[in-house]
């Protein structure tokens, strides 16, 4: 049988997602796991990274398929493993359209604000730098603006994409990992009873309980 194999950064946003899809949908998988000061050392012409044309290191590969762009990813995946009744994509196209657009509006609105976020409370602390504070200032600023939007959309929607949870909550899932360890962020989030509620949801999935667990006990 081929191996599925996925080629990531431990605690890296992208990877995480890529996991979130392969646990939800129940996928057998290879974790082949690199970090940032392996990469350095490899050459351009290194059989892992020329997988992706820019070098860089999440890379999906699934028989014959090679894929890069961890969106991407979950995207083939919720449509080539879409389980019966529980499918992370609809198949109406109108309602797709909307699970998209929400997709979209994570990687172009939300994930700006909330990675400069995660880089100022979370990284930099971790590695022993300060926080820049006019960072998370101007960050908070932007992210309050988008968990605003949030708040209207999910007061009509159960979930961002539509009546059920899809690729479109899933996305959220590793920033909002980190930013629920801040307490600044997390207040954010909190303070919004619809946010709230969706995170508190989307959070105490089976299946992201186990992609922690993974991410905590390979990084420990
Ligand atoms: N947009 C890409 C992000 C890819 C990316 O930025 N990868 C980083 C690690 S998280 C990387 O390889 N950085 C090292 C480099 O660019 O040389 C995705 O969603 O998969």
């Amino acid at each position: 049988m081929a191996v599925r194999k996925l080629y990531g950064i431990v605690g890296s946003t992208d990877t995480i997602r890529a996991l979130s899809s392969l646990f939800e949908h129940e996928l057998e998988f290879e974790f082949i796991p690199l970090d940032l000061k392996a990469k350095a050392t490899h050459h351009n012409n290194d059989p892992i990274l020329s997988l992706n044309p820019f070098g860089q290191l999440l890379v999906f590969q699934d028989d014959d398929l090679t894929l890069f762009e961890s969106r991407t990813i979950m995207r083939f995946i919720s449509h080539e493993y879409a389980k019966p009744g529980e499918e992370q994509v609809y198949l109406v196209p109108k309602q797709q359209g909307i699970a998209a657009t929400w997709i979209d509006v994570e990687d172009h609105q939300f994930d700006p604000p909330a990675s400069k976020l995660r880089q100022e409370l979370v990284d930099k602390p971790r590695s022993g730098l300060p926080t820049d504070e006019n960072v998370v200032a101007e960050e908070e600023a932007k992210l309050i603006e988008v968990l605003d939007v949030y708040e209207e959309r999910l007061s009509n929607s159960k979930y961002l994409g539509g009546d059920r949870f899809t690729s479109a909550d899933l996305t959220h899932l590793p920033n909002l990992y980190y930013l629920m360890d801040a307490s600044v962020t997390k207040q954010l989030f909190y303070e919004r009873p619809h946010v709230r509620a969706w995170c508190n949801t989307i959070m105490s999935r089976h299946a992201w309980i186990k992609v922690v667990e993974m991410v905590q006990k390979i990084v420990d």
